[in-house]
């Protein structure tokens, strides 16, 4: 029964371990979370083994024989497997909590010259704001420099959205009447996709926006060729969910 268990949870981590589920990593939080997640497979292929393998041998092995109709034999407490059964969890849980909360305190230390970004989110379209860059504005699009921290505030307009580039891993609720924030350092140039990963809708599947990660000086270009602010509308969604208190511009005056 320990061989089969073995052998199955490291089939099974293997296999599960070896998928690329989120495409290449290209933020610095990526590799961390990919470790976590993979950790977190092997814990789970083994516990999902134990289970597998002790219901096929108590199937085969206590099967009713041929024309037995007695009822089963009634079964009492076991106190040292019940407290097994507790203990082991709790320790695997508490241990997914730590390392996880390990992780995100990393990936969400901030930094001094970090850029904000606000991030507009309605059924079904997403739109950006540079309050560092006299509010400039982009909707459908937008660009961030690479290997420099950017703190994206979340904005919704109606419902539950979701921010979630997959190469960055990084997910975030956008929620009605609150700013939430992502901390996220892309960290590979390239294009991307920003999808909403919280169903919102009819039109859910289609809520998605172009990501560009590039040198500073073409972020820069990028940024001074946008020739609209953001709209009054939108700003005070900004000033109703802070209290007038808007999330402060870091960034101002750099790049
Ligand atoms: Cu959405």
């Amino acid at each position: 029964m320990i061989a089969a268990t073995v052998v199955l949870s490291a089939v099974i981590s293997v296999v599960m371990v070896n998928i690329n589920w989120d495409g290449q990593q290209a933020s610095t939080a990526a590799p961390q979370i990919d470790d976590l997640l993979n950790v977190m497979i092997v814990i789970s292929a083994f516990v999902f083994s134990v289970v597998v393998v002790a219901l096929a041998y108590a199937l085969y092995k206590f099967r009713a024989k041929p024309g037995d109709e007695s009822d089963g034999e009634p079964i009492h407490g076991n106190t040292r497997l019940e407290v097994a059964w507790t203990l082991i969890p709790t320790i695997i849980v508490l241990f997914g909590a730590g390392y996880s909360w390990d992780v995100l305190h990393n990936i969400e230390q901030r930094e001094k010259d970090s850029l904000t970004v606000d991030v507009f989110s309605q059924q079904y379209a997403w739109s950006f704001g540079y309050p560092g860059k006299g509010n400039k504005w982009s909707e459908g699009e937008f660009h961030v420099p690479v290997d420099r921290q950017v703190v994206f505030y979340m904005h919704a307009q109606d419902v539950i959205h979701s921010f979630w580039v997959p190469e960055w891993r990084i997910k975030k609720d956008n929620v009605p009447g609150i700013t939430t924030a992502a901390v996220i350092t892309p960290d590979r140039v390239g294009t991307y996709q920003l999808v909403c990963t919280e169903l919102c809708g009819f039109g859910h599947s289609t809520m998605r926006a172009t990501v560009v990660v590039e040198p500073p000086a073409q972020f820069r270009k990028w940024v001074r060729g946008l020739d609209q602010t953001v709209p009054a509308g939108l700003m005070q969604s900004i000033d109703e969910a802070t209290g007038g208190q808007n999330p402060t511009a870091v960034g101002a005056g750099g790049a």
